[in-house]
């Protein structure tokens, strides 16, 4: 049996592999879509961050998958789907390691100026040895604030506990088992940013933590912070972190997402010396991308069977 599955953008050839001759895979086109393949489309694989709501949902009335490649999934409106009795499927576990990794290698670079360092060391103006340049601040033995102690924050914590840090962390609740699995200590929001050296984002975008790091929380950290996100660039107001930046409330950030994604070439984030933008590769090594890709492809399959699937986040 052979099902129609949309996609909002080719997929590579590895995933088209593993999918095989199991269904036929067309790309959205968003709402400019034909009509008739999106009445006949049975499954969707959101590769990327397309918006489903409930317009589109109504649009794809044979809809009986949508399998999420990633783990987080606030591009789908969840309760659209349930209400239509949609199984969502996303990836859980397999971007853990890969994301906490990059929580750190963007912590280490922000705070020891290897960004900034490797475009001096290329310029023409790195002529001598000078001591006295480009010096940063200390990982080991500094305090990180973990923001969202799930599985991705408890795999931060864990690579801080190697660098001798003190590790704080705040969540919607506190995680005793995290705790003593990882020697993290729970703070309130204000308390976490007024101590630590390095503030990691590390939650889902949800309507609770929209916009969570503010003014008023910028204005918490310590001018000598920083601040880095591998959550989504929903959860800082970007406008307040221009600000933040240039006033000297912190001193410097590192951003593997944004909001929007990319940003606009102009936006001000982009210029400032002390920030450094990865574009959103969290997650991006090819053991990681290999581990989602079989789970996105295992839960499209199930659902297109109508049989439950591997992980199922609604
Ligand atoms: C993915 C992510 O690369 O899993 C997630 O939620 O943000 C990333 O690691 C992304 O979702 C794929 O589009």
């Amino acid at each position: 049996m052979s099902y129609l599955v949309l996609t909002e953008t080719q997929l590579p050839p590895q995933m088209m592999e593993m999918i095989g001759d199991v269904c036929r895979v067309v790309v959205w086109q968003g709402m400019e879509t034909d009509p008739a393949l999106l009445s006949e489309a049975e499954g969707f694989l959101t590769y990327g961050h397309p918006h489903i709501g409930p317009i589109e949902m109504d649009r794809m009335p044979n809809l009986r998958i949508i399998s999420n490649f990633g783990v987080g999934v606030d591009h789908i409106d969840l309760h659209a789907a349930q209400e239509r009795g949609i199984p969502v499927g996303n990836t859980p576990g397999f971007v853990d390691g890969a994301t906490a990794d990059m929580t750190f290698a963007l912590l280490m670079a922000i705070g020891r100026n290897i960004v900034i360092g490797d475009h001096y060391a290329r310029s023409p103006e790195f002529t001598r040895y000078d001591p006295s340049i480009l010096h940063g601040y200390e990982i080991h033995g500094a305090t990180l604030g973990i923001i969202g102690m799930g599985a991705i924050g408890k795999q931060v914590a864990r690579r801080a506990s190697g660098f001798d840090m003190k590790i704080l962390y705040h969540n919607r609740k506190p995680n005793p088992e995290a705790e003593a699995e990882v020697g993290a200590t729970y703070a309130t929001l204000p308390d976490l940013l007024a101590q630590a050296d390095y503030v990691t984002l590390n939650m889902p975008l949800t309507p609770e933590t929209r916009k969570m790091i503010g003014r008023e929380q910028l204005r918490q950290m310590k001018p000598t912070a920083f601040l880095i996100n591998l959550a989504r660039g929903g959860v800082v107001d970007h406008d307040a972190l221009v600000e933040a930046l240039n006033e000297g409330w912190l001193a410097g950030a590192a951003l593997d997402v944004t909001e929007p994604e990319p940003l606009p070439r102009d936006h001000p984030l982009l210029s400032m010396s002390n920030v450094i933008i990865a574009p959103h590769l969290g997650s991006a090594t090819r053991q990681t991308r290999t581990g989602m890709a079989q789970r996105t492809i295992d839960n499209l399959v199930a659902g297109l069977h109508g049989q439950p699937l591997l992980s199922r986040v609604a």
